[in-house]
């Protein structure tokens, strides 16, 4: 029953938490990850979402109709079924939970694939829910590759709705793999290419470091990271002197021997040579790098920052998702001009806006699309947070109410009135 569910899912938030080092550890030799990043972000987002949604399993509630004639009508919102849950190897421990928390809400069983460079987490994740009290078959975690595990529950004719989080190339696929099989609902949470976008009135060190950590965060691995930040004019040179001092003492290494790292490695050798390999075109297509830019280390996949300027907008670094620590720095004049170029993009996923000025900041809320914007802070989420975006980041949420929807079908009941007066 639902009371019970949430007990369950109450219990597994709090197996979670207990077991945040296991899983630090397990995430920083599967992807990298900084143990403080897993700790500080992953682990409160799973187990937030764990609670938040256990607190929702007890309230899913449908509604009565107003029926013409003698008739009542009202609605179920019952469990869709099997849930496909493909999601990737960034944030693996807050993906599971923002996805397996809700469809468990919902009442569905699902099938979780991770991704294929961190397998770990999740088959973690799956034991501790089975302590937790969770039954067998409810949570299935098949590890395995995108084009073969992945696209088989893509197609699958007995999966009812698939949640991804991944790239937009193969957001495209599952999509189509639903049109040419059953029609599943998908939701999809892509890449991006958010703008952050400082004016001349803002704290400078407040924006710099804004800046700094929008990009870099992560390795700069977070499909939210704001690559694009624009800077008012008058304020331009004082921000880019800051920022590159700044990265002076910006330290890349093994964060799991070195408790001064800011940055880890790069996932996996794929992804360090594509990141590489959009510096070395930024440097060609004319862009100028003020900071980092190389390799770094004897071994392993680290990158030293990037920071470019000199950036145009059609320049490809300007316009494509490069997931690294990589950013474009850019000058603009007046805020109709940056909130057009912070349009000119068909992602539509962050952004961020600095400044002290409320009617600026109200004005770049309400004509930027994307779907979450941060006023004089950055990736700030919680898990009554909607996160995910518009345009080719995709559609549907995560976290949040709006992301229970996903996995309930609305069901409506008539029954004829007999024997009454109204
Ligand atoms: O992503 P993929 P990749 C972006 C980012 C990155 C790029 C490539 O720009 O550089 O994508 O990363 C599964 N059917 N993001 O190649 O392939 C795959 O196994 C079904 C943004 O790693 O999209 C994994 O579980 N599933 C992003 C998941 O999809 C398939 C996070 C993501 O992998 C599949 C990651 C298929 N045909 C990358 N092919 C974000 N939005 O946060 C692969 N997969």
């Amino acid at each position: 029953m639902w009371q019970e569910r949430g007990r369950i899912m109450a219990r597994f938030a709090d197996l979670v938490e207990r077991h945040a080092d296991e899983l630090a550890a397990l995430e920083s030799l599967d992807a990298g990850k900084h143990p403080a990043v897993t700790k500080a972000v992953d682990i409160g987002n799973a187990a937030g979402s764990l609670r938040y949604f256990a607190g929702a399993a007890d309230k899913i509630h449908g509604e009565t109709l107003r029926m013409r004639g003698r008739f009542q009508g009202y609605t179920l919102r019952e469990p869709l079924g099997v849930a496909g849950l493909i999601i990737p190897w960034n944030f693996p421990t807050t993906m599971f939970g923002i996805k397996v928390a809700p469809a468990l809400a919902a009442g569905c069983t699902m099938v979780v694939k991770p991704a294929e460079q961190t397998p770990l987490s999740a088959l973690y994740l799956a034991d501790l829910a089975k302590q937790a009290g969770i039954p067998d078959g409810v949570i299935n975690v098949v590890p395995g590759f995108g084009p073969t595990a992945g696209a088989a529950m893509a197609s699958h004719m007995d999966v009812d709705m698939v949640s991804f989080t991944g790239s937009t190339e193969v957001g495209r696929l599952i999509m189509e793999a639903s049109a040419r099989s059953n029609l599943k609902p998908v939701s999809l949470e892509l890449g991006g290419k958010s703008p952050l976008i400082i004016f001349d009135d803002a704290d400078l060190d407040m924006a710099v470091d804004l800046a700094i950590s929008a990009n870099f965060f992560n390795k700069g691995e977070a499909c939210v990271a704001a690559s694009r930040v624009y800077v008012q004019e008058s304020t331009y040179d004082r921000f880019e002197k800051k920022l590159a001092e700044r990265m002076k003492s910006w330290v890349v290494g093994d964060p799991l021997n070195d408790s001064r790292v800011d940055q880890g490695p790069q996932v996996d050798k794929a992804q360090y040579e594509r990141v590489l390999s959009y510096i070395e075109l930024g440097k060609r297509e004319g862009a100028t790098l003020l900071t980092g830019g190389r390799p770094c280390g004897q071994k392993g996949y680290y990158i030293e920052p990037a920071v470019f300027t000199n950036v145009k907008e059609g320049m490809v670094i300007a316009k494509e998702e490069i997931f690294g620590p990589v950013m474009c720095l850019m000058k603009f004049r007046t805020v109709e001009e940056a909130i057009a170029r912070a349009n000119a993009t068909r992602y539509g996923l962050g952004a961020g806006v600095v400044t002290r000025d409320l009617d600026v900041a109200n004005r770049v809320v309400r004509s930027v699309r994307a779907g979450l914007v941060w006023v004089n802070c950055y990736f700030a989420v919680c898990s009554d947070c909607p996160f995910g975006g518009r345009g080719m980041s995709g559609f549907g949420k995560d976290e949040g109410m709006h992301a229970l929807d996903k996995y309930l079908a609305v069901k409506s009941v008539v029954t004829p009135i007999r024997g009454s007066p109204w």
